[in-house]
């Protein structure tokens, strides 16, 4: 039986072990989906509800996985739907595949029905390949570097296929002038870093006597050389949002999270050492680091063109996170004063106290960051996390406690809303035998999480752990933003953009067949978690949460914290108690002495 260049396309990316092609359909693709069902669906199409959702899924299960994923779309609108999700990828930089259809060769520049220029329009997300399959000839060369480079990179790439040459026979590219054959497979090579470099950073970091370690998610593969680089220098380690599970935060000396939705151990840390040493991290918040001058430091990363950035680092180290620390360990010299490593240890012991007293503050109905504590306490040791980018991100940067295999994202960079759930899913089919747990605002259940729990409903039943757990934030409000206003003190509540629309998730949940619980007092919190994390269904937590807790870490600028002390005096004051009474220890000290507080009040 000849074969199309679309059997072809299927057939490659199974060669490259590609299990599954998150995607919606559409006539661009028409052929393409008949070569999904002449191959009995391999590999499988997953389909979702929208294909910005079809997107968040590969790159939840890149994230997740750590291999490259594939989306596809169908030519115009659904080619445009892709794009905030690879954007995603692009910032976050992970290896996705687009696959996209056009229309045919002979409509091309006549303005035809759904007609995009889509080179120009995967230029910038796709800007490291994107390519047109034009012949057959082309297309195995195209498909393999459209991979290649996505992993090689870390990087978007796409891939278009005119409808009429899906439907082309496929011919091989022969042995000819102007015809490019290709092979499979990539054995990525060992970074070793340069060794006189080595010699200096280690020298460097042997002078300091106050050093400070920031891990991201370059870090992943290097946990236990993390481990021992910190007890050598003595040092604390603080993680960037996502590389949250590059280290346990039961180890006593990681200081959690840092920046914007960091930890007050980290930005004291920052704030006090001596030395910097950055590894696999491109965090970009540079007021959250130490001054410049104040601390002499390393960069360790792998990538020569994100090295140097946020930091005038002394030392510039090109190389793989595990072999440049396995060469570093033998050069450092173990430090006698540990008077540094234990306040650092004091603080986050501290923290760790003040994060389960904030959760336990009385609230109008539930603290949202109990949903997270009392999560935490439950966690799986094995549990996949995606927080959405409502407050939702803040409480998972600073509640939950990382252990065991726990894996942890979301949408570090490109910050957008709506990936929690779909991240899910994408980490599902990732390890469909692991526990996932998405925790989401309201408002981004709006936007699309609630339409994406059907593609939950409809792939239940081919993951062998069923358990997906949807944790909503129902607040009515586009919480963050609103604190992000009150903060700015320019619009402290402006009703008309922040106040959402009321409806009942669980009573959705519930009514595609999901297990749902609604949660409206927070002594049964601890309960819903544990019916959900045990169910044999997926499940949609509905929490009802106070809005009035603010997502503002403890240790934002005077100023900020001055506007948000003074939105929250001229709005709502009964609930004041809430606000003063443990959780932003430094709001108070900014805050107007109590007979200035009575007379704002009255
Ligand atoms: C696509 C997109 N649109 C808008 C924003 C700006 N934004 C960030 S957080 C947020 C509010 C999220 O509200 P919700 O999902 O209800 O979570 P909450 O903060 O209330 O917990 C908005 C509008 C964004 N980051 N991404
Ligand atoms: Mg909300």
């Amino acid at each position: 039986m000849s074969m199309k260049v679309a059997d072809q396309l299927l057939s490659r990316l199974g060669e490259w072990g590609v299990e599954q092609v998150f995607g919606y359909p559409g006539d661009g693709i028409n052929g393409i989906l008949g070569a999904f069902s002449r191959a009995g669906n391999v590999p499988r199409f997953i389909q979702a509800r929208h294909e910005e959702m079809a997107a968040f899924e590969a790159v939840g299960y890149a994230k997740f996985s750590g291999k490259p994923a594939v989306c596809m779309a169908t030519s115009g609108p659904g080619a445009i739907h892709l794009l905030n999700g690879l954007y995603d990828a692009k910032l976050d930089h992970v290896p996705v595949v687009a696959i996209v259809g056009q229309t045919n060769r002979s409509a091309m520049g006549g303005s035809y029905q759904q007609e995009v220029d889509l080179l120009s329009l995967f230029k910038d997300v796709a800007s490291d390949y994107v390519q047109m399959v034009t012949v057959p000839q082309q297309l195995p060369n195209v498909v393999d570097r459209a991979i290649r480079i996505a992993t090689t990179r870390r990087a978007p790439t796409a891939i278009i296929v005119p409808n009429d040459v899906q439907e082309l026979e496929y011919v091989a590219p022969g042995h000819a002038f102007k015809m490019v054959p290709s092979s499979l497979g990539l054995s990525q090579p060992a970074v070793d870093p340069d060794t006189e470099a080595l010699q200096a950073a280690a020298e460097l970091l042997n002078a300091g006597r106050k050093v400070a370690i920031l891990v991201g998610q370059g870090a992943r593969g290097a946990r236990e050389e993390v481990t021992q680089v910190a007890g050598l220098l003595g040092a604390g380690v603080a993680k960037a949002l996502l590389g949250k599970d590059v280290l346990s935060d039961e180890l006593p000396f990681v200081t959690g999270s840092i920046g914007l939705l960091g930890t007050r151990p980290s930005f004291e840390m920052m704030r006090d050492c001596d030395t910097l040493l950055t590894i696999g991290s491109n965090f970009p918040y540079s007021q959250f680091l130490p001054e410049p001058g104040q601390a002499r430091a390393v960069q360790i990363d792998i990538d020569g063109s994100f090295i140097g950035m946020r930091y005038p680092y002394e030392i510039n180290l090109v190389g793989d996170a595990q072999r440049t620390l396995r060469a570093l360990i033998p050069l450092l010299e173990p430090k006698d004063d540990k008077g540094w490593r234990e306040t650092v240890e004091k603080n986050v012991a501290r923290w760790w106290e003040v994060m389960a007293a904030e959760a336990h503050v009385a609230a109008e109905p539930i603290n949202p960051m109990r949903i997270f504590h009392e999560f935490s306490l439950q966690a799986p040791a094995d549990a996949m996390i995606a927080a959405d980018s409502g407050s939702a991100a803040n409480w998972y940067a600073r509640q939950i406690k990382m252990r065991g295999s726990m894996r942890g994202s979301l949408s570090g960079t490109l910050a957008t809303m709506g990936p929690a759930v779909p991240y899910a899913i994408g980490a599902k089919f990732a390890h469909p035998d692991r526990p996932a747990i998405a925790f989401e605002g309201d408002g981004a259940m709006q936007m699309n999480g609630l339409a994406e729990l059907l593609t939950i409903a409809r792939y239940r039943d081919t993951w062998t752990d069923p358990r997906l757990v949807v944790a909503v934030l129902h607040n009515n409000d586009l919480n963050q933003v609103t604190w992000e206003l009150r903060a700015m003190g320019g619009t402290p509540d402006f009703v008309e953009s922040q106040r959402l629309p009321d409806t009942s998730y669980a009573d959705f949940a519930a009514s595609i067949g999901l297990g749902a619980i609604t949660v409206t007092d927070p002594e049964q919190l601890a309960a819903a978690w544990t019916e959900a994390l045990s169910a044999d269904v997926p499940y949609v937590l509905d929490v009802h949460c106070d809005a009035d807790i603010p997502p503002i870490p403890p240790h934002t600028d005077l100023e900020q914290m001055q506007n948000v002390a003074a939105a929250l005096i001229k709005g709502d004051t009964s609930r004041w108690g809430v606000i003063r009474e443990g959780f932003m220890t430094k709001l108070q000290e900014v805050l107007p002495h109590h007979d200035d507080r009575d007379e704002h009040q009255s």
